[in-house]
């Protein structure tokens, strides 16, 4: 390591330590072993801009391996970025930007909420397929004003998730050759070493899944680090994978052992890191020389990066005004649907699945919408979701729709990726039996106000003959209780159309789960695609003044309708509150919210889960058990779903009480 390197991989070092110790909590281990690693990707290749963050041709660094915090706030800290040594010094404390796990809108130059591992990694994957689209759709021969990198540093936990190696399979397949993963191969892990655990050969299985794969042995040398980079963004018809082999915890008494990985050093220990580093400088402190090589390298190379471009930018508007104007649209994520008038339409009395009316809307909205992109897993005949212009791939890259193979978990946080690279807007698909296996992707979209659309279909244990294990029962309630997420359960095709419709919409700052039934459902004259964005409305309104509400959504509205007449022959006058979101209720006001859900005795209908209702109801009937195998005209009669049984339960179980 030539003498400048040696300072500021140090530096980083003691540094981090310190933030460490002082916070007395986070990840010593990764910090010392990897600042190698991060120093040379930062101060050598990543074309940054700490003047204007969120320059839109960047390179894209995630730090998978999200409990590394400290050393990504310190890179960031010396690269220009609005972080301040105070800030580093409130490492994980209230209020701070530097908060225990990087976070995406909290803290410059985070680029993605991390901490879940893998995650990263599998959003990285979305980050470079935008890369590839949106490469493909504007560059010309002697204009490429999106060519950048998707740059990736993940430790053996990332590798270990299933969601990474889905996420690694589909980028070896789509051949995204500007993602380059630099791994923190240290061989240890939170509990103990890695060899207890894998004994798999890490450079077969990542060449078999069409990697690019480098070995670096030793984790201290930038040289050759800085070379492996280089040959990977060289090699531009595969992903690139580097493994760094690293000591972690270098230079602490107990550095590689699995001790070091997330317990704060005691003082004494970081006066020996200072003394096997021969680091002299006070705490807190980067010195002179190290401030000026980030300057001088980081700073200086994105500003110089950012100027070129916007040079390259004001020709390729002279050359291709239209196209320069549409980039613009694209940059600063300005579509949305002003006209309607095309929209497929349903008529009053026809049936149709809403699975159906949500891939309909959604071709429809794709013309409209160039920024769309996304697909299913493996399910879009299905669930009818699918992108527009073909498959996304090696051979056609102007594809709107992934492919993503039965890989829900990657294929969420990919989703994810694709949205918060700028430019796209993200959607993705599959039964909504098996958003459990993607949920931790759609709970991150929440944290990170990512727009991300999450279309599911076959919603409750109307799937039928599939049985139990098809059958979604929890999945409302899980969702619903996910804070800052938007759950729709539309009743018919005018409900499906507005939800679909406010999925679109560009100011959205949370993720949408839309959830459609696989079964025809009919299209009622009481529905409403407008106040679908109210959350709930009134659907129907008894002859004389209501005693009771009924509060309900999806396929059981119509019942509930069936129910309120029924109900009202025999004078008992009810109200029939169709609810498609929850989460788009509880933010109208408190008169509106009257108006709708006055103080009167509500029942509650719902093929799923009861615990979701009870902060509008009084008696709650749904399905609290597994479903069961069965042709779907025998599920109503099954679960106590038709008119006359839900008329039952309402006069004895909800009267009654
Ligand atoms: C999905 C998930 N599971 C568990 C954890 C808790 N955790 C954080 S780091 C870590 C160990 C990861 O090992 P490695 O990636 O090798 O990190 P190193 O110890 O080398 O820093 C674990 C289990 C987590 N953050 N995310
Ligand atoms: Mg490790």
């Amino acid at each position: 390591m030539n003498t400048i390197d040696q300072i500021c991989v140090n530096s980083l070092r003691v540094v981090g330590a310190e933030m460490i110790t002082k916070a007395k909590s986070g990840h010593p281990g990764i910090v010392l072993g990897a600042a190698p690693i991060a120093h040379t990707l930062f101060t050598r290749h990543l074309n940054i801009n700490s003047q204007d963050t969120k320059w839109f041709d960047r390179d894209r660094f995630i730090l998978s391996a999200g409990h590394g915090s400290a050393l990504l706030y310190e890179l960031l800290h010396l690269s220009g970025f609005e972080i301040s040594m105070d800030d580093l010094k409130q490492f994980r404390q209230k209020g701070s930007i530097t908060p225990g796990h990087p976070e995406v809108n909290h803290t410059p130059g985070v680029e993605i909420t991390t901490g879940p591992l893998g995650q990263g990694i599998a959003s990285a994957v979305g980050m470079a397929i935008a890369e590839k689209y949106l490469s493909a759709y504007f560059n010309e021969p002697d204009f490429t004003i999106v060519n950048h990198n998707t740059y990736v540093l993940c430790g053996d936990g990332d590798l270990q998730e299933g969601i990474s190696q889905e996420a690694m399979s589909l980028a070896g397949h789509l051949g995204l050759g500007k993602l380059i993963v630099l791994y923190d191969s240290n061989d240890v892990q939170l509990d103990g070493d890695v060899s207890q655990v894998n004994t798999e050969n890490v450079k077969a299985k990542v060449e078999a899944m069409g990697w690019d794969y480098y070995l670096v042995e030793d984790g201290n040398d930038c040289d050759a680090i800085s070379d492996a980079i280089t040959e990977a963004k060289n090699s531009i018809l595969k992903p690139s994978f580097i493994e760094v082999k690293t000591i972690i915890g270098y230079g602490a008494p107990n550095n590689g052992d699995s001790s070091i990985h997330g317990k704060p050093m005691p003082e004494e220990d970081i006066v020996s890191l200072r003394k096997f580093l021969g680091y002299e400088y006070e705490a807190f402190k980067f010195c002179d020389d190290v401030v000026d090589y980030y300057n001088e390298n980081v700073v200086n190379r994105g500003n110089h990066a950012e100027t070129e471009w916007n040079l390259l930018l004001k020709e390729y508007q002279k050359k291709y005004p239209e196209a320069y104007k549409e980039f613009l649209k694209f940059m600063y994520n300005d579509f949305e649907i002003t006209d309607t008038n095309d929209i497929p339409t349903w008529e009053v009395g026809s049936k149709e699945s809403t699975r159906k009316v949500m891939g309909k809307i959604l071709d429809w909205a794709s013309v409209k919408l160039p920024n769309l992109m996304g697909g299913a897993a493996d399910l879009s005949s299905s669930t009818m979701v699918k992108g527009a212009d073909g498959i996304f791939g090696q051979s056609n890259p102007l594809g709107r729709n992934i492919k993503f193979g039965v890989r829900e978990h990657a294929m969420a946080a990919i989703t994810n990726g694709i949205t918060l690279h700028g430019g796209l807007h993200g959607f993705c698909s599959g039964f909504f039996v098996f958003s459990d296996y993607l949920k931790p992707a759609v709970r991150l979209a929440a944290i990170m106000s990512c727009p991300s659309n999450f279309y599911f279909s076959h919603d409750t244990v109307c799937v039928g003959e599939d049985g139990p294990t098809h059958q979604p029962v929890e999945q409302l309630t899980m969702f619903r209780s996910m804070p800052n997420t938007n759950v729709f359960r539309p009743a018919d095709a005018n409900e499906m159309t507005g939800a679909m419709l406010e999925s679109f919409k560009k100011e959205n700052t949370y993720p949408t789960v839309i959830v459609s039934s696989r079964q025809t459902l009919p299209n009622l004259e009481f529905t409403s695609r407008e106040l679908v964005s109210k959350g709930a409305y009134v659907a129907f309104t008894p002859s004389k003044t209501p005693k009771y509400t009924i509060v309900t959504c999806g396929s059981e509205l119509y019942l509930a309708v069936e129910v309120a007449k029924k109900l009202e022959a025999e004078k008992i006058y009810t109200t029939v509150v169709s609810m498609p979101s929850q989460f788009l209720f509880e933010k109208q006001s408190d008169e509106y919210k009257n108006e709708v859900l006055p103080d009167r005795p509500t029942f509650a209908l719902e093929m799923g889960s009861t615990m979701s209702w009870y902060k509008y109801a009084d008696y709650v009937f749904g399905i609290d058990e597994f479903g069961s195998s069965m042709p779907i005209s025998e599920i109503y009669g099954r679960y106590g779903f038709t008119i006359e049984q839900v008329y039952d339960t309402f006069k004895t179980k909800f009267l009654k009480k």
